[in-house]
């Protein structure tokens, strides 16, 4: 059974080589589906090719990255679009509620069933070595899929987030466990998630394939 913490509404979930916060509604300031509309409409969005093994993809969502620094990963520079009102504003909520600073936004469109993410951990060097990454979910609830890089238990977990949820991720989480969004068979919705992270400024930037 999930704790409660004192004073927030979060729940931490009980994973093991893992820290996981989560707010099933976190309060944005704006109701979730104008939140949604608003970002669908606002957002530079592009579709990334990306190179795994050598070879070419287009990945199976669409993306945009804002904020203070460029980024690298997959054979891939995502330069940053400057921060929006609508992003800014949601970036003050989340770091009042996690008690931390963030300088960098990814986000993800899953347009619906068949766009996902594959089994990856957020392990880029410029992020550091235990970084913390707050995920605001908005639209279609997706399952959030988790599995140890190492341990058969507890095998693949699935935590469904659902619209308006903030999931925090830190301390030793993407260095023992991968995540993914499971592309799906019964028809959904649009989904927009937002990772913010702390991108360390002078990390030498490495490209990952
Ligand atoms: O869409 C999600 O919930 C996951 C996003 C994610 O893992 C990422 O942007 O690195
Ligand atoms: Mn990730």
């Amino acid at each position: 059974m999930p704790d409660l913490l004192a004073g927030s509404a979060a729940q931490r979930l009980p994973l093991p080589d893992a820290d996981l916060l989560l707010w099933q509604q976190a309060d944005l300031g704006l109701a979730y589906d104008r939140l949604l509309q608003q970002l669908i409409e606002e957002t530079d969005w592009r579709q990334e090719r990306i190179t795994v093994y050598g070879k070419p993809y287009l990945q199976p969502r669409l993306s945009s990255w804002y904020g203070d620094f460029a980024y690298s990963y997959s054979g891939i520079r995502l330069e940053p679009s400057p921060w929006t009102p609508t992003l800014q504003q949601i970036r003050k909520r989340v770091e009042a509620l996690t008690r931390l600073r963030f300088n960098s936004v990814l986000l993800n469109y899953y347009r619906d069933e068949h766009d996902g993410m594959g089994m990856h951990s957020d392990d880029e060097p410029e992020l550091g070595p235990r970084p913390a990454i707050a995920s605001i979910s908005l639209g279609e609830e997706r399952d959030f899929i988790l599995r140890h890089r190492q341990r058969k238990h507890p095998g693949t977990v699935k935590l469904p987030l659902p619209s308006g949820s903030l999931l925090l991720m830190q301390g030793d989480t993407q260095r023992y466990w991968r995540h993914g969004i499971n592309k799906l068979r019964r028809r959904c919705g649009p989904r927009v998630n937002l990772t913010f992270r702390r991108i360390i400024a002078g990390t030498p930037r490495e490209v990952r394939v």
